[in-house]
């Protein structure tokens, strides 16, 4: 199979994640959906990476179905919860207070870029606001747990990992580690991992 992506996209990093935690053999090939002679469009519809392309051409995406399809073809680790609704749930809940972190910080990033005069302060306030309530709320939840969820890695830690680093990379003003000491010190420990070396070197 093939991922198509970029290595500051969040969404990709995540599912780069998943790949590599789960030891499934794929080629990563890096395809800006904007650049020249791009296959994102070709394959998904939405234009959008990440896109993941099976062995008969079957195009997967977006990045949630993406993670949960690699989850499925092996045990190795189990990401995300088969049989207890609730842990299911609330790793898929992590997955989406992730996913909207990345998704109001890349608007931040996108409004932040357009010209000056055009720029709307109130649309990058309410998106700010929102990850600053998302980051409460992640520090309220992983408490003093080395985990996400439960006592081993998840869809939940990888997702988050995703999040953090996009702050990293696109909020530098952003001091999410002094306001959430708990975040920082499992920040510290998750990007030992060799899957978040990698993606983290690109
Ligand atoms: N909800 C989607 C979001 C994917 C997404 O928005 N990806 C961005 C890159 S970070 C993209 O491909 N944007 C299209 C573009 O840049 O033209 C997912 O989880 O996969």
């Amino acid at each position: 199979m093939k991922l198509l992506g970029t290595n500051a996209s969040p969404y990709v990093r995540k599912v780069r994640l998943v790949l590599l935690e789960k030891n499934i053999p794929h080629d990563y090939v890096v395809d800006p959906p904007r650049g020249p002679g791009s296959q994102v469009a070709r394959v998904n519809p939405l234009g959008r990476i990440p896109a993941l392309i099976l062995d008969d051409e079957t195009c997967v995406f977006d990045s949630p179905v993406i993670a949960e399809f690699a989850d499925s073809l092996n045990d190795h680790p189990i990401l995300i919860p088969r049989n207890d609704a609730r842990a299911r749930m609330r790793v898929k809940r992590w997955e989406a207070l992730a996913d909207g972190i990345m998704d109001s910080a890349v608007t931040v990033r996108t409004e932040s870029m357009r010209p000056a005069e055009k720029q709307e302060a109130g649309n990058i306030n309410l998106h700010n606001n929102a990850i600053t309530r998302a980051l409460v709320y992640a520090a309220d939840q992983l408490g003093a747990s080395e985990w996400c969820e439960g006592d081993s890695i998840a869809l939940a830690d990888l997702a988050l990992a995703s999040a953090l680093a996009y702050l990293d990379l696109r909020q530098t003003g952003r001091d999410w580690r002094s306001a959430h000491p708990n975040l920082d010190a499992w920040f510290i420990r998750i990007s030992k991992r060799a899957s978040v070396r990698a993606t983290l070197a690109g």
